[in-house]
């Protein structure tokens, strides 16, 4: 057997360069390349098997979460066809992954961790950040990973390499078990040389399959479309990862049926498509909330079900009403005792639209539909030009930004108000246009997820629409995206923190106490003036461009200078906290204290307790 001396770095590295993917008979390399950050527990391994492997680039990051989140942002933005791998040090660069980790996990996106670990060998334990242990020597920090990630395991000894590796190709390329793959690197190990075989290099092609719907689940899908009055269709983020918005296109305009979109699948149709009534659920719009009430059958496309998309379990409340479900991991497919279809978004659209031939929505509920989608555009249209002074609401920034940005633009965001507001209000053009993290609303996101995207495709603009509250977590990134000429363009709303938590606060009889950014006064309490931040000064410290609007016009123009600017550019904007963009006949169930001294409390608690009756069993 040929082999070739490597460390166990060295293989690692090189075995990653020979991995390719293809779907659809289109090959791509897999990974884009290794983030990261070095320390004692990674330099003298990862490190140095990066400096003699320079064809797989190594971008240093500032912060390792940031690192997992453009990871993250790269894979989402690729479909998951491409990926990116984690490099850190042992003990806080690797627990600081851990965020990233199980944001990647949530959101089923291949990311390939690849944290230090403690030696192997064990005699100069403990070293510098080790986490002991007085009942074993067999457990560390990096154990952490194991309950996010989908794929875990410890290298001890360098030829472990060769039967863990294939493991981590399996499940970053699985369309049903993606999400973070962890391989724990003792340190003393990726320095070590093994005798690899030779074969472990070679290139590999992981073929993305298509997977095909059984045929007597597909049969009984068929039957029970073709039996239902009110269809509703929940586009979720399969729907993308699959490629299939132009078969969804299809099926819909053949069938009549509408669609919700949950914040993941957003952008499955272009918003303006017929049967597109935006987004559905907690932060829905009123004419996906009122279909999917009545609904009579419900069919879900790569969609978890979240408590945003249910509505806590009150958004169908047809007491007829049926699920079928199409999603490539058995899990999603069999949720809400549906009709399960275990299939490939874009290989089971294609196939409806087919069996489906002759069906259509009855006249009456396109009637309903049309009239419904054009009220819903209508609503956007006012709350984008509310006319709010002195300060703008946020839905007139984010019109502003809507009708500067292009068709092709990639909008970026996670976490505040911003993802509720979005979601209803943003108008989707392309598929991937809308990039929300949602499955784990993770603040902080938002820049080093927007790089990804950049990173993944860079002839498109990628705007991050983010709150004070968020850009203070994660400021750092912007450093790494002027060292790598990654430019994005970052809206920040200031209203002086959290308006979203602040709201729900309000909402459940708290008065919003510990949401707002102010200063402590001798009362003991945070009741002083607004905290002195001046963002525009913090980004244009860390290389950005930075710029002031005080009013919408001056957004306008702030933003046409974005665009011409050659770097990264924060554009701060100062918002009215207190108008916000309602609810629409939806609910998001967050438990009231049931016993409280606070009377506000006391009857927030007495609304709850009757809306949940609201919620249902699918059963
Ligand atoms: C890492 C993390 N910590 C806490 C939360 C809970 N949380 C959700 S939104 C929010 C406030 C966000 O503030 P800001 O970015 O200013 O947006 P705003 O609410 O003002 O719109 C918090 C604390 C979270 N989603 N992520
Ligand atoms: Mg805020």
């Amino acid at each position: 057997m040929k082999t070739r001396k490597l460390t166990m770095a060295q293989a690692l590295l090189g075995f990653l360069k020979q991995q390719y993917v293809e779907r659809d008979g289109v090959e791509h390399r897999f990974f884009g390349g290794v983030l990261g950050i070095f320390g004692h527990g990674n330099v003298a391994g990862i490190g140095q098997a990066l400096q003699q492997n320079l064809d797989l680039p190594y971008i240093p990051v500032r912060n390792e979460q940031a690192a997992v989140h453009m990871a993250a942002g790269y894979a989402k933005t690729s479909n998951r066809l491409r990926a990116f791998a984690c490099t850190s040090s042992i003990g806080p660069g690797a627990t600081n992954m851990i965020t990233g980790a199980a944001l990647a996990t949530i959101n089923r996106l291949p990311v390939l961790l690849l944290p230090g670990d403690i030696f192997a060998r064990r005699n100069v334990a403990p070293v510098l950040q080790q986490l002991e242990s007085p009942s074993t020597q067999d457990i560390g920090v990096n154990d952490c990973f194991k309950p996010v990630s989908r794929y875990w395991d410890r290298i001890y000894r360098p030829e472990q390499l060769i039967t863990a590796l294939p493991e981590a190709m399996r499940v970053l390329t699985s369309p049903s078990d993606c999400g973070a793959v962890t391989l724990a690197l003792p340190q003393d190990v990726q320095a070590e040389a093994y005798e690899y075989p030779e074969e472990l290099f070679r290139k590999r092609v992981w073929l993305i399959r298509r997977p095909q719907p059984d045929a007597e689940s597909f049969a009984r899908a068929v039957a029970a479309i073709r039996a239902s009055r009110r269809p509703f269709l929940v586009a979720g983020g399969g729907v993308l990862f699959s490629e299939a918005p132009a078969a969804l296109a299809r099926f819909c305009a053949a069938t009549g049926i509408p669609i919700g979109e949950t914040q993941a699948g957003k952008g499955s149709l272009p918003y303006d498509h017929p049967q597109s009534m935006g987004a559905l659920g907690a932060t829905g719009t009123l004419a996906a909330n009122r279909l999917a009430r009545d609904a009579d059958l419900v069919i879900g496309i790569g969609t978890r079900y979240s408590d945003f998309t249910t509505a806590s379990m009150t958004a169908f409340q047809n007491p007829d009403v049926r699920f079928v479900n199409i999603n490539t991991a058995e899990f999603d497919a069999y949720k809400v005792s549906a009709i399960p279809l275990v299939a490939d978004a874009r290989v089971a659209l294609a196939r409806l639209t087919e069996a489906l031939a002759g069906f259509r929505v009855t006249e009456s509920y396109a009637a309903l539909i049309a009239g419904l989608k054009q009220e819903w555009e209508a609503e956007v249209d006012r709350l984008f030009h509310l006319g709010l002074e002195p300060r703008p609401a946020q839905s007139e920034v984010i019109g502003a930004l809507w009708e500067a940005s292009g068709p092709r633009d990639i909008l970026v965001s996670a976490a505040g108000s911003h993802p509720g507001d979005l979601h209803k209000l943003w108008r989707t053009r392309t598929p991937n246009g809308y990039h929300m993290e949602y499955g784990y609303s993770c603040m902080g996101y938002e820049i080093p997820g927007a790089m990804g995207a950049k990173l993944a495709d860079p002839t498109r603009e990628v705007y991050v629409f983010l709150g004070d509250g968020t850009y203070l977590m994660m400021p750092g990134e912007i450093v790494t995206s002027v060292q790598e000429g990654v430019k994005i363009i970052i809206v920040l709303v200031d209203n002086h923190g959290y308006a979203s938590i602040g709201g729900l606060s309000q909402s459940l009889g708290q008065q919003g106490f510990g949401t707002v950014y102010r200063t402590r006064t001798e009362s003991g309490q945070l009741e002083g003036n607004f905290l002195p931040v001046d963002y525009e000064a913090n980004a244009r410290s860390l290389g950005a461009c930075a710029i002031r609007a005080h009013s919408v016009a001056e957004l306008k123009h702030a933003l046409e200078k974005a665009k011409s600017a050659d770097r990264t550019t924060v554009i701060v904007i100062e918002t009215e906290r207190e108008v916000r963009v309602p609810g629409y006949e939806s609910w998001w169930d967050v438990a009231v204290a049931e016993v409280s001294e606070i009377e506000s409390v006391q009857q927030s608690r007495a609304r709850y307790v009757e809306a949940r009756r609201q919620e249902r069993h699918h059963l």
